[in-house]
């Protein structure tokens, strides 16, 4: 088997870029919700059943199947995308007064791809605009710029963990799955990576630790930074304190060893 090279680093947003769940989409709807008047609230245990449909309209369409069943399909249609429309508006605002908080090793990672000419992309569920955002609001950091590629809702018809979004971001990249590495903190997340056949490193979050990640390359708390080590939980071993190139081209290395 040909060794693979590296070539390209594709981030999923949602989880992995940042926490943005529970403290940016969930109080977003919340809000939307009592824009509208409606007596609906996402607690944060709650929101992570939801989590399980993935994509924001149909995470509503999902929770008002029981909530108002009676209401007529088109008119629960037209009210999912006018909350989905205003729950955006709100988490723009959260995201550009700095609610959300990166994760730990994105940025350095990001920093380090940058510096070694390894492209880098983002394949994601999410509304375009929300990604924007929150690559805007880390500035110099992370300039959307950087990203060769960016997939978002709107280039797939279906969301994760539908592989489409993968598919149009390799095919943007002009990348083979075997030269390429994403980073996904969900099962639909690695089961949408997995299924182009790119190898994939899952950091969990409180939303998504339990969750089946056979498959993952490897499965770690986070990236990891020098001072704050990252946890392996499964997979591959975790050689250092953090997930950087070094680590990813050995995990790369391994298991086309094992293959
Ligand atoms: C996660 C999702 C998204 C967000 C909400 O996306 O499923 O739907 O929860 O965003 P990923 P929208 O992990 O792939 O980044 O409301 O814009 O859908
Ligand atoms: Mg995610």
């Amino acid at each position: 088997m040909m060794p693979s090279t590296l070539r390209a680093l594709i981030f999923d947003v949602d989880g992995t870029l940042a926490d943005t769940e529970r403290d940016g989409h969930r109080i977003a709807f919340n809000r939307a919700f009592a824009d509208a008047g409606l007596p609906w609230h996402w607690d944060v245990a709650g929101y992570g059943e939801l989590l399980a449909v993935t994509g924001g309209r149909e995470r509503l369409l999902h929770f008002m199947d029981a909530h108002v069943p009676q209401m007529a399909q088109a008119e629960r249609e037209m009210l999912a995308r006018r909350l989905h429309q205003r729950k955006t508006d709100h988490y723009l605002h959260l995201v550009e007064h700095g609610a959300i908080a990166w994760r730990p090793g994105v940025l350095r990672l990001i920093a380090q791809a940058r510096e070694a000419g390894v492209a880098l992309a983002i394949a994601t569920t999410t509304t375009r605009a929300n990604v924007l955002a929150l690559l805007k609001h880390a500035g110099d950091a992370c300039p959307a710029e950087a990203f060769a590629v960016l997939g978002a809702a709107e280039d797939s018809e279906r969301k994760k963990p539908d592989p489409g979004i993968y598919f149009h971001v390799l095919d943007r990249l002009g990348l083979a799955p075997g030269q390429c590495i994403a980073v996904e903190d969900s099962q639909a997340g690695l089961q949408a990576s997995r299924a182009t056949g790119i190898a994939t490193v899952v950091t969990v979050n409180d939303y998504t630790r339990l969750q089946d990640f056979a498959g993952a390359l490897s499965v770690v708390s986070d990236l990891g930074e020098p001072t704050v080590p990252a946890r392996h939980l499964q997979g591959l071993a975790l050689r250092g304190a953090c997930v950087d190139l070094a680590q990813l081209r050995v995990w790369l290395h391994d298991r086309d060893e094992a293959a």
